[in-house]
């Protein structure tokens, strides 16, 4: 349950571990992982890797930390990404990719976050000696901005053929991968076939405290290594955490649905109301962006007053705020948030 009673509805990030959870880290078996002997991270990467399909994953800790290694092992300096507009690794990893990877990003708008091969196709520089060399495409998938949309299997195939003519890396950003998987019935493993690497979470609608994971081929992660060292990443007894990372994909991903289906009660709620936009369409899993630029009040002003009706809510842009359902909410609670805001509109 959300504390201070109130309904929090800002992040799936927002979550506490369950005492199960709690239990399994105060048990966990630990040791040194720079020295790679930690039994718990050990287990986790091995089963993140099996999940995935990929060769071997490396533990990091926090998402941003997994996409950013990866957009580093990928690319030289002075090399340009390509992220669709509304990607996390543009907007919001505090310019990273040029910060570590001293790279640009070049950003095109999708539709609903996903973008089409067409509109690689023109981004890919040519090799003329003053353009950026085109290194990377990255994807999302669900895409939080958009509002937790999933990327079409058959879109991510024909990027994975573009990218591959091209030889340019694609990585995933699939922090919110289990949602997508949850909702389509596509595995995490036949996601993530067609990417070189791909950065999962924990710590969103899993309900683990801390972690994140990166995967990819034995080399890529021998090199990603050595960029978490760099960042700071490089953990000792961190088999506590893991060992919440575990317990998360052993017992929370099945019970991801609730979170869809809270989605969908609370959007079909505020979908007549006087003002708010929600494009239901998009409402594809847990997250629900409403669009406020017709009510005449600011996403600031709006969050202030249900803030003081104890629901909580983030801003999201200039003209949007966002809700995220997840693990510490009840279906009654969100009804509830759902009517404050109703209510908030009507007078
Ligand atoms: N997203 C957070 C905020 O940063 C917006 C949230 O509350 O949704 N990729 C995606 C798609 C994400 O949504 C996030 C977190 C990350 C990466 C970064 O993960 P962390 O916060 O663990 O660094």
């Amino acid at each position: 349950m959300s504390s201070n009673n109130y309904i929090d509805l800002r992040s799936d990030t927002v979550t506490r571990p369950t005492p199960a959870m709690r239990k399994a880290m105060a048990d966990a078996v630990v040791g040194d992982d720079v020295y790679g002997e930690d039994p718990t991270i050990n287990r986790l990467q091995e089963k993140v890797a099996k999940l995935l399909g990929k060769d071997t994953a490396l533990f990091v800790p926090s998402g941003a930390m997994g996409n950013q290694i990866a957009i580093k092992t990928h690319t030289q300096p002075g090399d340009e990404i390509i992220a669709e507009s509304g990607a996390h690794v543009f907007n919001y990893e505090t310019a990273a990719p040029s910060f570590i990877s001293q790279v640009q990003v070049q950003t095109i708008p999708g539709k609903r976050g996903v973008l089409r091969v067409e509109d690689l196709v023109p981004a890919v520089r040519s090799s003329a000696y003053y353009m950026p060399r085109t290194s990377l495409v990255c994807l999302e998938n669900t895409h939080n901005k958009a509002g937790g949309t999933i990327y079409p299997l058959d879109e991510i195939k024909k990027i994975r053929a573009f990218t591959h003519e091209r030889k340019l890396a694609l990585h995933l950003d699939g922090a919110r991968l289990w949602n997508a998987s949850v909702a389509t019935g596509v595995s995490p493993k036949e996601y993530s076939k067609y990417f070189d690497s791909v950065a999962v979470c924990f710590s969103k609608g899993l309900g683990a405290p801390v972690g994140s994971a990166l995967a990819g081929t034995k080399e890529f992660i021998e090199r990603a290594r050595k960029y978490r060292k760099i960042l700071g990443g490089g953990m000792r007894q961190a088999g506590v955490i893991a060992a919440g990372a575990l317990y998360a994909l052993e017992h929370h991903i099945d019970r991801l649905k609730e979170d869809h289906e809270k989605a969908k009660v609370f959007a079909e709620t505020l979908s007549s109301v006087n003002g708010l936009e929600i494009d239901q369409e998009a409402v594809q899993t847990n997250i629900i962006i409403i669009n406020v630029g017709k009510t005449g009040r600011s996403p600031a002003q709006i969050l202030e007053a249900l803030r003081k009706k104890k629901v909580l809510l983030v801003e999201m842009s200039y003209t949007a705020i966002r809700a995220v359902m997840h693990m510490d909410v009840t279906f009654s609670q969100v009804k509830e948030a759902a009517g404050i805001i109703k209510a908030l509109f009507k007078a």
